[in-house]
């Protein structure tokens, strides 16, 4: 793989800045962000009013304790543009959440808004390698899904040549990658996978590719997954983290040169780690939700919003700003069978040590009589061999490691190349049928 690190006079002078000049620029911006909430949005103002807190409590970056949660009900109870902080006039342009349950979580941008989010696009694509001039295959959603025009925006602003290609249609991303020759593709984790299948499909080697580097994100993935994206297209793989809510991709970004978890952009965010259950802020280097605080947004403040995703707080090393570990799971996507908890990324890393087994997997959750049962489907690789025994040692193969790695006795059943079902954007990893 090449080295595509950034040199330091290219980086911004805030990239590497003191942590006290970091933290007086976050102050300042706090300051204004929770008056702008509390002025201009009736959900802030009732919410603080009722609790007895007012913006001008805030005079350390800890009071934000003081400060009450907003989460994803409290969106939906204001549905659709009641959160807004600005009159519709003034809003640019207008991304939704999918809204799997109920109803979507809309958010909004002013034109200074859409500015900001070139700019840490922009800031998350030179972290991962990219430069001016180069040649860009999007293959994030575009649409209501802040992905792809997310990642499109500031992809322009840097000067790159952005191929706005979305997802779905496997087999034209390829073709458009050999007769295009990107040096990047931003795309989700498990969709990038389809894409390998397909390039073997075709006949061809993925590592012939012209790719030099895959940015990553939209849903959790493990560093077993990078190692066998890397190993699979010989390219760099960076993690990109974001949600709709606080702004869509590149609220923290991953460096290529150290891919030791994500930096988070604090110029703009303010970032906490909280116990999920007491609510209590933890400190950095210990595990638990994280919350975001926006510190420059126009049209939609969002103050100490709960992602539900687990992780924790860790200082900054290829930049100045903290990292975030990589994300394993959400809080909501924890999975408590038989008093075991267990993340659908924990059988991900158990399946990639396992080279006669596609990275695919999809786990199935049943009830049998009063207990509840969980079922993995895998898939052969490469493997000519589909007898039925080979077919039986991988299951048992992947059964037991997750047995002795996790702690729990599972079905795990192995069909042919192409038996689980593929994602064209965030993957489905759990059917829960109980
Ligand atoms: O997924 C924004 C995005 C688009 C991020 C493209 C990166 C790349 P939402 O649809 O609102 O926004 O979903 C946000 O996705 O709370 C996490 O649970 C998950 N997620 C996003 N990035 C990562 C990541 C976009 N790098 C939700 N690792 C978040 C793990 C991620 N999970």
């Amino acid at each position: 793989m090449k080295d595509l690190s950034p040199k330091k006079h290219e980086l911004e002078r805030i990239e590497i800045a003191s942590i006290d000049e970091i933290k007086a620029l976050q102050l300042d911006r706090l300051r204004w962000s929770i008056n702008h909430a509390y002025n201009n949005v009736e959900f802030y103002k009732n919410k603080y009013d009722e609790v007895g807190v007012h913006p001008g409590d805030l005079k350390h970056l800890e009071d934000i304790k003081l400060f009450p949660f907003t989460t994803k009900e409290d969106l939906r109870n204001n549905y659709p543009f009641k959160m807004f902080a600005c009159k519709l006039e003034n809003i640019a342009r207008i991304h939704a959440s999918s809204g799997t349950t109920g109803k979507p979580t809309v958010v909004a941008y002013t034109k200074n808004d859409l500015a900001m989010w070139e700019h840490l696009i922009e800031r998350c694509l030179r972290a991962s390698g990219m430069k001016k001039g180069d040649l860009l295959h999007n293959a994030y959603g575009y649409g209501l899904f802040t992905g792809g025009l997310g990642l499109h925006g500031g992809a322009e602003k840097m000067g790159l040549t952005v191929v706005p290609v979305s997802g779905g249609m496997t087999a034209r991303q390829v073709q458009l990658i050999n007769d295009f020759r990107p040096k990047g593709i931003t795309v989700t984790p498990s969709y990038i996978l389809s894409v390998l299948d397909e390039f073997r499909a075709q006949g061809l080697d993925p590592r012939e590719c012209s790719l030099e580097v895959g940015i990553f994100g939209a849903e959790p993935w493990t560093n077993s997954m990078r190692q066998e994206i890397e190993s699979q297209f010989d390219m760099h793989a960076v993690d990109i983290y974001g949600l709709s809510e606080v702004l869509g991709p590149g609220v923290a970004n991953e460096c290529v040169e150290s891919k030791d978890g994500l930096h988070v952009w604090e110029d703009y965010f303010y970032p906490e780690i909280i116990n999920v259950e007491s609510g209590n802020v933890l400190d950095d280097g210990e595990k638990g939700e994280l919350v975001f605080s926006s510190l420059c947004k126009e049209a939609f403040p969002i103050i100490r919003y709960r992602t539900k995703d687990l992780t924790k707080l860790m200082s900054g090393t290829a930049r100045s700003m903290r990292r975030m570990e990589k994300i394993t799971g959400r809080s909501d996507d924890m999975i408590i069978i038989r008093g075991v908890n267990i993340f659908p990324t924990q059988i991900e890393e158990q399946l990639l040590k396992i080279s006669d087994l596609s990275p695919h997997f999809q786990i199935r959750l049943i009830k049998e009589g009063r207990l509840d049962k969980m079922i993995v489907s895998a898939e052969h690789y490469e493997s000519e061999d589909l007898s039925k025994e080979n077919t039986e040692r991988l299951a048992v193969d992947l059964k037991n490691r997750i047995k002795d790695n996790i702690g729990l006795n599972i079905e795990v059943n192995v069909s042919k190349k192409g038996s689980v079902p593929r994602s064209e954007g965030k993957a489905v990893r759990v059917i829960d049928e109980r």
